[in-house]
């Protein structure tokens, strides 16, 4: 039986988190992957591993991705019917040739509020995965229920390699990482969490590419506040579901 909208808000209001959701069919699935290769042929792996940033601007395949029905299914039920997509980025961790390097690319424990200076409503984040994301190729761990904490302390990173544009990190003591679950998805699902969710990842020591689609999302009546600790502007909005009665992002892609 399908669970009902009010089962899925309140499942995610109580964990912080909704994984294992299946999304693309094995169609969709492929014509993603083929037009993520043309992406990686044409810039190279290093810079699709982590630079391919709002790039649904450009190709309205990835928009396409963003506004995918069954994404907005689950992100209206958590958000209400007027949503606006904030932001976009591939995030790829590629098979490593040397698995002792100290470097090799994680994402540290860190809560994604603490990167958007804004206010008024929640942050949604989806982690649609283009490939099998298991615990080998470092899976999205969640630590359910943080996202009921309030904003934590974070601090530049001790550890290299942290795939964070900005290199922070939860401190050690106050992650409860023995109370993390792994998100394990297969290519086509996805995962989504509170932007208050404390989340991280450890590096892929697979030789299989662990490559995902993080999308943010808003409701409308959420708007921007300027916060020197989290300095973000917002070039990239798009409203993917309803109306927009509030127009606090300026900038928004039109309609496709
Ligand atoms: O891809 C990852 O491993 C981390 C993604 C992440 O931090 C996020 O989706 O907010």
């Amino acid at each position: 039986m399908c669970p009902q909208v009010s089962d899925v808000k309140a499942l995610y209001d109580q964990q912080g988190y909704l994984t294992s959701l299946p999304i693309l069919s094995p169609e969709e699935l492929q014509q993603a992957r083929d037009a993520f290769a043309d992406l990686e042929k044409k810039f190279g792996e290093d810079y699709t591993a982590y630079s391919l940033h709002n790039v649904h601007m450009e190709y309205d395949w990835v928009m396409a991705l963003a506004k995918h029905p069954k994404v907005l299914e689950s992100i209206t039920a958590v958000l209400g019917p007027d949503v606006l997509m904030l932001d976009s980025r591939f995030i790829c961790k590629y098979p490593e040739t040397d698995e002792s390097d100290p470097g090799l690319p994680y994402v540290a424990w860190h809560q994604d509020m603490k990167y958007w200076g804004l206010d008024g409503g929640p942050v949604v984040s989806v982690w649609l995965a283009l490939d099998d994301s298991l615990e080998d190729n470092g899976a999205l761990q969640v630590i359910p229920g943080t996202h009921c904490s309030g904003l934590l302390p974070h601090r530049q990173a001790k550890r290299s390699g942290n795939m964070l544009s900005v290199n922070q990190e939860i401190p050690e003591e106050l992650v409860e990482k023995e109370n993390a679950l792994l998100c394990p998805l297969l290519a086509g699902q996805m995962s989504i969490h509170d932007g208050l969710l404390v989340h991280a990842s450890d590096p892929n020591t697979s030789q299989r590419r662990r490559c995902g689609f993080v999308i943010r999302y808003v409701p409308t009546v959420a708007y921007p506040i300027q916060d020197p600790e989290r300095p973000r502007h917002f070039p990239a909005t798009a409203l993917v579901s309803g109306v927009d009665k509030y127009g606090h992002f300026a900038n928004q892609k039109p309609e496709m």
